[in-house]
This record gives C-alpha cells, sequence and structure tokens, in this order.
C-alpha cells in the first residue's frame, strides 16, 4: 500500500475550542476531507511528529464515529504512524483513553467526542488530541492545529478496506500496527489499584446504601455495569440507560439536574440513598443523595477533604495540591488552607491542570462542569468521582452508620462554611448579541469607578477579566472571563462557553460565602436571587440576548 497526496483546501473555522474541534455531525460527515484536513493538521502538530509513533483511538460511540475511525486509519498511515491502539467497535471513554496512553506510553491519541453535546446526524460531533501525557493538548498546540488548517494544501493517506474494529485483536493497514483493544478491562483494573473494591463492596453488599447509576446512554454503560454488577454484585437495578447509543437516545448525555432528571426522580421516588450519572464521553460526573444535590464545587472540596482517609491512592502517596477552575467556587480554598495544601486558580479547560500534575504540584482538582478527578489520569473521570464518592460514604458509615450523602454535605457545611453556588447557562443565543454584552460588561469594568459603586446590596472589591500565567511553563492565556469581586467575597462570572458547536453559549456563574448554620440547609436558588437579579440588571443580559430565562440552571 502506498501513501497518496490529495489536494484539498482549508475550511473556515477549524478551530479547537475548551477542549477540541466541535461542530454539528454533517460538517465532518458531508463535508469531502473536512475530517481528514483536520486529523492531517493535528498530526502535523503533534509536539516532535507522529512518524513511527504510537496512538490511541477512540470516543464515545457516537454516530458517525466508526466511520471517522476509518478515515483517521487512512490518515495515519499516510503519516506514517506504526502502531494505533483503538477501543473495540470505537469506544473508549475520555479517562479510558488517557490512562492508555500512559499506560502504552504513547505519543498521544486521538478522542472522537463532543462531550455531553447530543449525538446523531443532525446533532454534534467532535474530535481532539491528547498528548503523550494523557492530557489535552494545550492552547500551543491546539493554536498550531488552528493555525495549519488556515493553510492546509494537501493531506497523506494510505488507500485500503475498512478495518474491522467490533474484533479484539491485532490486525495491520499497511505497514501500521492496529490493536483493537477491550474498552472497559484496562481502566477498570487501574480503578481497582486506586480505590479499596472490595470495602466499597462489602459496604454496598449490606444493602442499607442503595445506589443507582445513570450512564445517560453514553460510554460509560458497559463501563458502569461491569463496576455496579460485575465488581460489586449489586442487581441489575443498581444500574440504568448503560447501553451506549449512537444518538444517546435521543438524549442530551450531560449529568446536570436537567438532562439527568431521570436519575433524580430514581432516587427520589424509590428513596435510594445515592445517585450518579456520568456524561456522554464519561468525564463529567453528578453525584446526588435523597433530597441532596451535591454541587461540583462542593464536590471536589468534599473528595479532598476526604482523600487522605478513604481513598487508598491518596493514603499512600499523600495529596501534593488542589486547584480548581476560576468560576468553580471557593469551597476547594478552604480544604487546601485547613489541610495547608498548595493551591490554584485555573482558567475553564482540564487542559490547564495537566501542567501542575506533571509538576508533582497538584493530585485532586475539579470544576463547576461537573468535572472531578485527580493526578491518576490527566482527563476528569466521571467514574472516578462516582467511587470516591463511594469510598466517602463507606468510610463515613463505618464511623457512624446510617450516615447520608446530605449528611456528609452539612458536616462539610458545619466545619467550612457554605459556599452557595450556581450556573445559568443561555444555549445557541445569537453570537454577535453575545460578543457585544461582553465587550459592555468589559467597559464598565475599566472605569475606576467601578470599584465602590453597590449592585443592590454587594459592594464592588474589583470588576476584572481573569488571565492566567502557567506557573510551570510560564505561559499566559488571556480573555478567560469577566468577573466581579464584592467586599464581601461574593463574585458574579460571565464567560462565553467554548464548547458549543452552533452560536454562542453565555455562561453566569454566581457564588456567596456563609458561615451562617441557619442557611446551610437552604435552597441555594432561593439565597442567590439576589445577587442573580444584579448580575442579570447589570449586563440588560435580556436586550443583549431576547432570553428572559435561562436554558439551563445548575
Ligand atoms: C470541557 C472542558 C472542561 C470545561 C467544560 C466547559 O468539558 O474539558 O474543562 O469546564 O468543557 O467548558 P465551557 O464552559 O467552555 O463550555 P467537556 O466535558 O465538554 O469536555
Amino acid at each position: 500500500m502506498s501513501v497518496t497526496t490529495v489536494p484539498t483546501k482549508p475550511f473556515d473555522g477549524q478551530k479547537p475550542g475548551t477542549s477540541g474541534l466541535r461542530k454539528r455531525t454533517a460538517v465532518f460527515e458531508k463535508s469531502p476531507h473536512y475530517t481528514e484536513n483536520f486529523i492531517q493538521a493535528t498530526l502535523d502538530s503533534f509536539p516532535g511528529g507522529v512518524q513511527g509513533a504510537a496512538l490511541v483511538v477512540g470516543g464515545d460511540g457516537r454516530y458517525f464515529s466508526v466511520p471517522a475511525i476509518q478515515r483517521i486509519i487512512r490518515v495515519c498511515a499516510g503519516n506514517g504512524v506504526a502502531r494505533l491502539i483503538v477501543g473495540q467497535h470505537g469506544i473508549l471513554s475520555t479517562p479510558a483513553v488517557s490512562h492508555l496512553i500512559r499506560l502504552h506510553k504513547t505519543k498521544g491519541g486521538i478522542l472522537l467526542t463532543a462531550s455531553h453535546n447530543p449525538g446523531g446526524p443532525d446533532a454534534d460531533f467532535g474530535i481532539k488530541a491528547n498528548l503523550s501525557s494523557g492530557q489535552p493538548a494545550g492552547e500551543n498546540v491546539t493554536n498550531a492545529i488552528y493555525e495549519k488548517t488556515k493553510t492546509i494544501s494537501e493531506y497523506r493517506i494510505v488507500e485500503g478496506e475498512d478495518v474491522d474494529v467490533s474484533k479484539i485483536g491485532e490486525t495491520k493497514f499497511g505497514a501500521m500496527e492496529i490493536a483493537v483493544v477491550d474498552s472497559v478491562a484496562d481502566y477498570l483494573a487501574y480503578l481497582g489499584e486506586i480505590f479499596s473494591f472490595p470495602l466499597i463492596k462489602e459496604f454496598l453488599q449490606q444493602g442499607d446504601f442503595t445506589v443507582r447509576f445513570d450512564a445517560l446512554h453514553g460510554v460509560t454503560g458497559p463501563y458502569g455495569r461491569a463496576l455496579f454488577v460485575d465488581t460489586f454484585g449489586l442487581p441489575e437495578s443498581s444500574i440504568q440507560n448503560c447501553v451506549p447509543s449512537p444518538t444517546f437516545n435521543g438524549g442530551h448525555p450531560d449529568p446536570n439536574l436537567t438532562y439527568a432528571k431521570s436519575v433524580v426522580d430514581a432516587v427520589e421516588k424509590e428513596g435510594l440513598s445515592f445517585g450518579a450519572a456520568s456524561d456522554g464521553d464519561g468525564d463529567r460526573n453528578m453525584i446526588i443523595g435523597k433530597g441532596a444535590f451535591v454541587n461540583p464545587s462542593d464536590s471536589v472540596a468534599i473528595i479532598a477533604d476526604w482523600a487522605e482517609k478513604a481513598i487508598p491512592y491518596f493514603q499512600k502517596g499523600g495529596v501534593k495540591g488542589l486547584a480548581r477552575s476560576m468560576p468553580t467556587s471557593g469551597a476547594l480554598d478552604r480544604v487546601a488552607k485547613a489541610h495547608n495544601l498548595p493551591f490554584f486558580e485555573v482558567p475553564t479547560g482540564w487542559k490547564f491542570f495537566g501542567n501542575l500534575m506533571d509538576a508533582g504540584k497538584l493530585s485532586i482538582c475539579g470544576e463547576e462542569s461537573f468535572g472531578t478527578g485527580s493526578d491518576h489520569i490527566r482527563e476528569k473521570d466521571g467514574l472516578w468521582a462516582v467511587v470516591a464518592w463511594l469510598s466517602i460514604m463507606a468510610m463515613a458509615n463505618k464511623e457512624k452508620p446510617g450516615t447520608s450523602v446530605q449528611d456528609v454535605l452539612q458536616a462539610h457545611y458545619q466545619k467550612y462554611g457554605r459556599n452557595f453556588f450556581s450556573r445559568y447557562d443561555y444555549e445557541e443565543v445569537e453570537s454577535a448579541g453575545a460578543q457585544a454584552l461582553m465587550d459592555a460588561l468589559a467597559q464598565k469594568f475599566a472605569d475606576p469607578s467601578f470599584a465602590g459603586t453597590k449592585l443592590g446590596s454587594f459592594e464592588v472589591a474589583k470588576g476584572d477579566e481573569f488571565s492566567y500565567t502557567d506557573p510551570v511553563d510560564g505561559s499566559v492565556s488571556l480573555h478567560q472571563g469577566h468577573m466581579i469581586t464584592f467586599t464581601d467575597g461574593s463574585r458574579i462570572i460571565f464567560r462565553l462557553s467554548g464548547t458549543g458547536s452552533a452560536g454562542a453559549t453565555i455562561r453566569l456563574y454566581v457564588e456567596k460565602y456563609s458561615q451562617d448554620p441557619s442557611e446551610y440547609a437552604a435552597d441555594a436558588q432561593v439565597g442567590l436571587k439576589p445577587l442573580i437579579d444584579e448580575a442579570l440588571k447589570l449586563s440588560e443580559l435580556e436586550k443583549y440576548t431576547g432570553r428572559s430565562k435561562p436554558t439551563v440552571i445548575t
């Protein structure tokens, strides 16, 4: 099989966002050369090149995944890649790809996912690259990819029959080796090293603490089954929606109170002790208990607080440092302080945590966007978070039988106070209006007299645009969100999402800290209402977007 050079022309807008290139599926599927262009630009941008390298390839199994993999196989062969490790049926969760890259010490990986965005011919598809550490490519690489897509004139392929990725085993495509691997086994074995499966199994087998895991028809279905049914020995009723579907069964595979309502309802109606859900590609998680929603900002704080007590990985290796993304609430900051740990605040995007982990400065981190994880891999990890919570619940129940998720939450607030947090999402608004809103905010903040003014009863300490200098490599990331900090520590933040596939998505984040125990059990929405009202008034959101209500409230 010889290499063919295919002439092509650049496509507009092949700019990777917060986590890869996400577009409508038809753009990848129906525009000739579109997918190949992006893969060629990606391969050209891997530090050190891909000639003779091994790569991991897999994704969340959404519609168009297997045809995309066939195109990737051809372009990889055309670029002299020596070996591909591909998940069976093209299926690998995002955390599993990160793990396989590290396990097999490959040059990196190519992931086929639009994460929590819906899938199908009329929905979304996405491609992203991860590097040899297992982490998503940073801005230096994604910018290089984008630059190449703007000038690309040809890509290289090897022609050949489609490779059967449904059967586990070794095969060849031209000179390139292809290993089709079990999607679940290695990852699950690794989780078994991090946590004590026997301890969790013993706790769950007692039968008092009942659980339900919901994969939302995403990639974690087989992982969830292997964990809850095969490993912990629980009945089928411990899992739901665990058959992956190319369209996520027509749903929106995003584990939040709106889109994962099925598990919220199940926990409440059936009186279950614990519920959890993961997203399309398995890196996000939502944790709930009966009558309790664990806000992701609280979740990472609680995991960090319990880590050395409840999780063998941290009992052995210790906790080196903690980090969160800028809009995530300050609950984690308080745990870092109490445990005397180094602490970092980074922009939104998991890629910003990797350098800190590689430098041995960071062990546990999280984002308000339902992402939680640690330095065991270089992606956020939905099932890791679920098992971390089961470990905490097992330990808490050992100390005091009958402890509920709500009890763990309230105990945390008693110890640290409560950071009330909420996010409003305005999805797919018109881009020009969204940008005008952001520009107007920037202008308001630039006025020196803005500090000291009052928004309702809140006094502005400062208005700012967040930027970040990576403490490891010194790289600078600008324009990471507009933020107002108030004199009482409350915050209002506006950001444009970097993961949408059409129009713009505006995110409004609000946070308020309380040390008044009488407020700890309150509904976050009630406590935050005055601040949210001020944010909407100041930004004139309805005027700029025509929206009177958010699409999703967390
Ligand atoms: C990605 C990133 C996360 C980020 C999230 C939301 O998650 O990996 O770090 O917090 O997007 O980003 P944005 O607010 O820009 O939409 P995922 O799960 O979509 O890969």
